[in-house]
């Protein structure tokens, strides 16, 4: 499929989906967010895809929804421009593949939210992160109120929401928003090497991690193990808990066959 506001690639098992809007430093239109959300279905039907890395072109990551287009929406367009965000970010959460926000430059606004909903960022030290849509009057409409709060806490979430103020990576490293921090210079090649260490992982069990701590974070501590439990043991079901538990016994790496069953 072509696009015209991202750029698709697929080497080696990871998919890197790139926003490409640099002069409006990626902001998001209704016809990004479209062709973003319609990309996540693309790389599901991907089977040798095990890992994908979300990243912009230029020197921003994603500089927020398009502030021209929210300049002249009504009540009800702007509902419909919030819930297409949503929606393509609830896509992206349900990916059964691990999804890395590879943060370049500005993730601010709808830019942090999308990074929010990936299931960890690594960030260059010249990032800049925030959510200063109260500056146009606004709050934050792709989930980034409950994600920022999920990541960072109320009262953390609550400042960055009522102050707009933009943070640094290491700031946000600092919170937990971000997990790992890089030289702008090597940020992709550092982002790429961790994502090729995961698609070397089993399948069954990089699914459970992913299916265990995002369902599990809203359930009580017991409901939470007990997914866990579950989890556990359909992982012995699958030719990875075999081939992981025999290798360590045979002293030699695992080799993972990438296969559900
Ligand atoms: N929308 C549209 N255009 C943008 C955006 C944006 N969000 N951000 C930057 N641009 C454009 C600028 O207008 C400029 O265009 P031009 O060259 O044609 O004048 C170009 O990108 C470069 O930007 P600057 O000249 O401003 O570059 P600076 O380096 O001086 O500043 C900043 C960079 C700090 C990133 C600055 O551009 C900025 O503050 N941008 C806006 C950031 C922002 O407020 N983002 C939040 C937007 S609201 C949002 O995301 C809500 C999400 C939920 C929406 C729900 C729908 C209803």
């Amino acid at each position: 499929m072509s696009y015209k506001t991202i750029k698709l690639e697929v080497s080696q098992a990871v998919a890197t989906l790139t926003f490409d809007r640099p002069k409006a430093l990626n902001a998001l239109s209704l016809e990004v967010i479209g062709e973003f959300h319609k990309a996540i279905s693309e790389v599901e039907r991907m089977e040798e895809v095990k890992v994908l890395i979300l990243t912009g072109a230029g020197r921003a990551f994603v500089a927020g929804a398009d502030i021209e287009v929210l300049q002249g929406l009504d009540p009800l367009g702007a509902k419909q421009f919030a819930l297409a965000g949503q929606w393509a970010l609830f896509a992206l959460e349900a990916m059964d593949i691990p999804v890395i926000a590879c943060v370049n430059g500005f993730a601010l606004g709808g830019g942090c939210e999308i990074a929010m909903a990936c299931d960890f960022v690594c960030a260059s030290e010249k990032a800049k992160l925030g959510q200063p849509e109260i500056n146009l009057g606004l709050i934050p409409g792709f989930g980034g109120t409950q994600r920022l709060a999920r990541l960072v806490g109320k009262g953390r979430a609550k400042e960055l929401c009522m102050t707009g103020r933009v943070i640094t990576a290491q700031e946000a490293f600092a919170m937990g928003l971000v997990t790992r921090v890089f030289p702008a210079e090597t940020l992709m090649e550092e982002t790429l090497k961790i994502a090729k260490t995961i698609a070397e992982k089993g399948l069954v069990s990089l699914r459970a991690v992913k299916h265990v701590i995002d369902n599990g974070f809203d359930v009580d501590l017991k409901n939470g193990c007990a997914l866990e439990a579950d989890a556990f043991s359909i992982c012995f079901a699958s030719p990875d808990q075999k081939e992981g538990t025999t290798a360590f016994l045979e002293k030699r790496p695992p080799e993972f066959a990438g296969k559900l069953v």
